[in-house]
């Protein structure tokens, strides 16, 4: 980005931010829920569209002045239809979190019960977690991945869904590496009588690129994030079936939120426009075949993947038999320029906090143009920098490596 203001309006932001972009340049971005918008994703975003408020929808506002705001909500919202074959969708959600509020909002009243994957098996906060307001305003039952294959048991969810008899199946999770058989998920809840909530945060991109299943067409109502795999600004949209618009469109506006983000709003319509791009497939499929590669070098190299590989973006590791924890890995790892999230394993006995796992991801590091033969090097790093986590000298080497090689790869927009 060209900055011409802010250095002379502000220099301890703009100094910030340059540190920023230096730390993005030089670094390994592998956190599975970031990723790198492109300059025009960036541009929309620092519009005036930002001036303006415009609680409703296109066509039907509360304030005036709405002639633009209308045009750049109608692009996001056609756009986005033809990405996911979405009868309805609503493009205002701000962020992942009130998208979900939304959802449950618009079906259920607070005490009712629904079906959630538990977060240290590959769920989200969202998904019923005691300490979210998922948890505590509605009555969460949570199933599990089977201990043995790392992979949902739909047997056993059929088994809880009849006994419980929730209003709402919750499917779609934070990091769950495999494909989701949508299709028995909707046959269960229809058994029972449930809503079907999908939540794609994180494999959108690869879903609307055709790569992994679609659950739009066979669930009630799906969110997604918007700044994951799919590329574009952070902030979310609900994708549902026509005959729940007005329940979902209300239960953002005014049920949850007040003025949309309308610069955000044009931002998600120009990353939905590059979605719709044969190039995005090219990138999606690459996303997948790297993801693939990383899986099968950790596994070479001794790690316990989580379900034995991947199907997406993403996977979990279990550094137990490595000899450190999740977070000691994800500090390790930042020392030589390899960002990551540590995360669970499913039953972890040790706490959200400092948990047995991490999470890799190669939605962002794809975006850069990394390959297969990039990732076999990076996953050499990692393994070298825990075999040398007590050596500082072969540390800094290894930095020096990792910054000397992203360097290769500009970052759009930067
Ligand atoms: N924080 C996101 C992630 O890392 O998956 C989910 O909210």
């Amino acid at each position: 980005m060209n900055y011409k203001f802010l250095p002379q309006e502000d220099q301890d932001i703009f100094t910030a931010i340059k540190r920023e972009e230096a730390r993005q340049s030089e670094g390994m971005e592998l956190i599975a829920s970031e990723n790198y918008v492109s300059a025009a994703v960036l541009e929309a975003m620092e519009s005036v569209l930002n001036n303006k408020y415009s609680e409703g929808y296109p066509g039907h506002r509360y304030y005036g002045g709405q002639e633009f705001t209308d045009a750049v909500e109608s692009i996001a919202i056609e756009r986005a239809k033809r990405l996911f074959a979405a009868e309805h969708v609503n493009v205002q959600p701000l962020s992942g979190s009130p998208a979900n509020a939304a959802v449950y909002f618009a079906f259920l009243k607070p005490g009712d019960k629904v079906l959630g994957l538990k977060l240290d098996h590959g769920g989200h906060l969202s998904h019923g977690h005691p300490v979210n307001f998922s948890g505590m305003l509605y009555d969460f039952v949570q199933y599990e991945v089977d201990p043995a294959t790392g992979l949902i048991d739909m047997d056993r969810v059929r088994e809880i869904a009849l006994r419980e008899r929730p209003k709402m199946i919750v499917a779609g999770f934070s990091a769950y590496s495999r494909e989701i058989d949508w299709v028995r998920f909707k046959k269960i809840a229809d058994e029972v009588g449930a809503f079907t909530f999908a939540d794609i945060a994180h494999p959108a991109g690869l879903i609307a690129a055709g790569e992994l299943s679609n659950p739009t067409p066979v669930f009630d109502v799906v969110s997604t994030t918007t700044h994951k795999t799919l590329r574009g600004p952070r902030g979310a949209m609900i994708m549902c079936k026509e005959k729940f618009a007005k329940e979902i469109d209300r239960a953002v506006f005014p049920g949850m939120q007040g003025g949309p983000h309308e610069h955000i709003i044009a931002a998600k319509a120009v990353a939905f426009g590059e979605n719709l791009a044969p190039e995005f497939k090219e990138y999606a499929r690459q996303v997948i075949k790297n993801a693939k590669t990383m899986a099968a070098e950790f596994l070479d190299a001794g790690f316990r993947v989580i379900s034995g590989g991947t199907d997406n973006h993403l996977m979990v590791v279990d550094m137990t038999n490595k000899g450190l924890s999740g977070k000691e890995a994800e500090a390790l790892l930042d020392k030589v320029g390899i960002s990551v999230s540590r995360s669970t394993i499913p039953n972890d006995p040790n706490p959200p906090m400092n948990p047995s796992g991490v999470r890799f991801g190669t939605a962002a590091i794809t975006t850069r143009g990394m390959k297969e033969e990039d990732v076999e090097k990076v996953v050499a790093w990692i393994e070298g920098a825990i075999e040398a986590r007590a050596d500082e000298s072969r540390l800094d080497k290894i930095r020096e490596e990792v910054k000397e090689f992203c360097l290769n790869f500009p970052i759009p927009g930067i």
